[in-house]
């Protein structure tokens, strides 16, 4: 066999070795960026849809909920959560599509961290 992975010896090329000295013991792991989803308040959707949503979407307690509507409705916008761009602009999209559905103006937006 030519290739035989179990074959005894030095392995070939550790980069981390290279030049005779280790610098480096782990590997850097990359962290992606995470995005705030914003709700945004306004004066037509209901207080009980806004807290369904958080809920539903955004996989609050209903008392959690219940106090972050509360908190947009006084602050005019909160962080619904905190998510990889992907996972936030689905998000977003969800919010917009049961907003739309049920005939509000409830917007949502992403901002990065
Ligand atoms: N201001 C709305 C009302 O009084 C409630 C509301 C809260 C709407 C949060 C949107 O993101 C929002 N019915």
């Amino acid at each position: 066999m030519s290739n035989d992975p179990g074959a005894p010896g030095k392995p070939p090329g550790d980069p981390r070795r290279e030049g005779g000295l280790a610098t480096r013991t782990r590997k850097k792991v990359a962290r992606p960026d995470r995005f705030k989803v914003l709700l945004y308040n306004d004066d037509y959707t209901p207080m009980e849809f806004v807290v369904m949503l958080l809920e539903q979407v955004f996989k609050k307690t209903p008392s959690a909920a219940t106090q972050l509507m509360l908190e947009i409705h006084r602050a005019g916008h909160g962080v619904a959560g905190v998510y990889v761009l992907q996972i936030a602009e689905t998000k977003v999209a969800k919010v917009h599509e049961l907003a739309e559905q049920y005939g509000y103006p409830l917007r949502a937006g992403v901002e990065k961290e």
